[in-house]
């Protein structure tokens, strides 16, 4: 499998984890989001994904966008092992803190929404920062009780690896980089500790991608 990526995607850092945990053979393909690169919009990535977004699967002739999918996807072609519980309640209770995530905190820290506050409501860094992190925070204040009333203290959910895992530690790590006070959230940091030792999240982290800068 192909994955079209970048090291400081958390969509393709969600990706790459779950691809790890599978034990598939992938391959990178690195498209650089900085401008003035910003392969996303060129004409040969749009004909792959007409969002202009990463990740994109490519699994033989299929194309798939949205990590979301594209997980759920990896965890139907490859059950073991499985990152969502068969049972229909834990398995919507992941999907919702998986969705609180990629749905309500990440879309408004994405790399297009904070460009377009800088060059059309003349934001600088702090006011960006300040933005991201009012999202991520009011996030992370749910997820925090979400996690002690439903995780072990070393998983969001239960008491193993499931997709709310592979979407946390990638959220984390967004709300590294625009300097959130994580402080708050003692759960969600003792989570995120455990797991980025695993192998699978270890390998998977910004900073040891080829294209880390
Ligand atoms: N919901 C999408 C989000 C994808 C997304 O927002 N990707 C970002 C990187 S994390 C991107 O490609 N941004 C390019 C841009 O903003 O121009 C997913 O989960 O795959």
């Amino acid at each position: 499998m192909k994955l079209y990526g970048y090291f400081r995607s958390s969509a393709a850092y969600r990706a790459r984890i779950a691809l790890n945990l599978k034990g598939v053979a992938w391959e990178q393909v690195l498209v650089d989001l900085r401008a003035p690169a910003s392969m996303q919009h060129t004409r040969e990535f749009r004909a792959l994904n007409p969002q202009g977004l990463i990740p994109v699967l490519v699994d033989g002739e299929a194309v798939l966008t949205q990590s979301l999918a594209m997980i759920e996807y990896l965890d139907e072609t490859h059950p073991e092992p499985p990152l969502l519980p068969r049972a229909p309640l834990p398995r919507a209770q992941v999907r919702a803190l998986a969705l609180a995530i990629a749905c309500d905190i990440h879309p408004l820290n994405n790399l297009r929404v904070l460009n377009y506050l800088r060059e059309k409501f003349a934001q600088d860094d702090a006011g960006v920062n300040a933005w991201a992190g009012e999202w991520i925070g009011r996030g992370f204040r749910a997820l925090e009780l979400q996690a002690q009333r439903l995780g072990d203290g070393r998983h969001l959910y239960g008491d193993s690896v499931t997709l709310a895992d592979v979407c946390i530690v990638p959220q984390v790590y967004n709300a590294q980089r625009y300097h959130c006070d994580l402080a708050p959230y003692p759960t969600l940091m003792a989570i995120c500790a455990y797991l980025g030792n695993l192998p699978a999240f270890a390998r998977a982290a910004p900073q040891l991608q080829p294209d880390a800068a």
